[in-house]
């Protein structure tokens, strides 16, 4: 059978086997794929028999991860460092990805578990298993637990599934190519005890009014271009709620005739970018978000501008779109 996940190699492997202790980095400003694929690789290690930190540089903003800030740290231990740990690095294209916490241990020897679909394997060869077509971190942490020898636990389950429903929107973003060997894995989850209407509803409810508020206000004053084929919408700097994009996406994707939405996000000293392109638009986000610096996957991306207020900003970001549709 045609597989979308290729064999792991075996020098990766053989790493994971022979260290003693691995320090697990994702990328910071976490997403659900990013804390969960460190949380399941954790598990993974510990069954090894592994001693494990887990790191990553936050900000943890999104209500439904703000729990899991306390499971990691900022920096190394020095006493941990002396334990010659292997580093892993998940969910991140580029080496500047992980922030912070990756400088004090960047010359340490490193594995590199990815599915993004710009960047650079920054690590040795053999060392690195990156595959775009994977829709989740979590799904590749799951073929190296397998390459490993580990058994699934239900803690395990609910953590790899929680990475993938968090990339996959919720199976919205699956396709006929990588949902068969995903969904295989995902009634593996369900069988160690996870529900995917419990998990649903934990990383959907809870949310505050005034959240739901100022998506609201975003939606009404969004706009559109290049004939109903873009939309660009605008979150000002006083709201600053991470969570406002997923429902912002959402609605606006949902547009007749959009192709594409980029929504602009007011941090004071940047601007956030995110793209998100319709499946059938035939629109590279990720390669738009790659020139500015920033990077992703062809439907879903983002990048940071500097230097540039928001007007001459989103008439760039407009051109870029045009051309790109041309
Ligand atoms: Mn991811």
């Amino acid at each position: 059978m045609d597989t979308i996940f290729p064999q792991c190699d075996a020098r990766l492997i053989k790493a994971i086997k022979d260290t003693e202790a691995a320090i697990v980095i994702a990328h910071r400003n976490p997403d659900g794929d990013a804390l969960y694929s460190s949380l399941a690789m954790e598990r993974i290690l510990r069954k090894l028999g592994k001693d494990v930190q887990l790191l990553n540089e936050g900000p943890f903003l999104r209500d439904d991860i703000k729990a899991l800030e306390p499971r990691f740290k900022k920096e190394a231990d020095e006493s941990f460092l002396n334990k010659n740990p292997l580093v892993i690095i998940l969910d991140c294209s580029t080496p500047d990805r992980p922030g912070e916490p990756f400088k004090k241990v960047e010359n340490l020897s490193r594995i590199v578990i990815d599915h993004h679909s710009s960047g650079v394997p920054f690590t040795e060869e053999g060392m690195s298993y990156i595959v775009p077509a994977s829709p989740s971190t979590t799904m590749l942490v799951d073929v190296v637990r397998e390459a490993l020898g580990v058994e699934l636990d239900e803690e395990m389950a609910g953590c790899l599934y929680r990475g993938f429903a968090t990339d996959t929107g919720f199976y919205h973003f699956l396709t006929e190519k990588n949902a068969p060997e995903c969904l295989m894995r995902v009634a593996a989850f369900t069988a160690h005890g996870v529900s995917p209407y419990d998990v649903y509803d934990e990383m959907h409810d809870g949310r505050k009014l005034q959240d739901i508020k100022d998506t609201a206000s975003i939606i009404l004053s969004a706009g559109t271009y290049l004939d109903g084929q873009l939309i660009v919408a605008y979150q000002p700097e006083t709201m600053m709620n991470a969570r406002l994009s997923d429902g912002v996406y959402a609605s606006l994707l949902e547009t007749e005739g959009v192709k594409a939405i980029v929504f602009i996000k007011d941090k004071g000293d940047a601007l956030e970018i995110g793209f998100r392109s319709k499946n059938k638009s035939g629109l590279d986000v990720g390669s738009i978000a790659q020139s500015l610096g920033g990077g992703g996957h062809s439907k879903a991306a983002g990048a940071t501008i500097k230097g540039m207020k928001r007007e001459e900003a989103q008439k760039m970001l407009i051109r870029m779109i045009e051309d790109a549709l041309r």
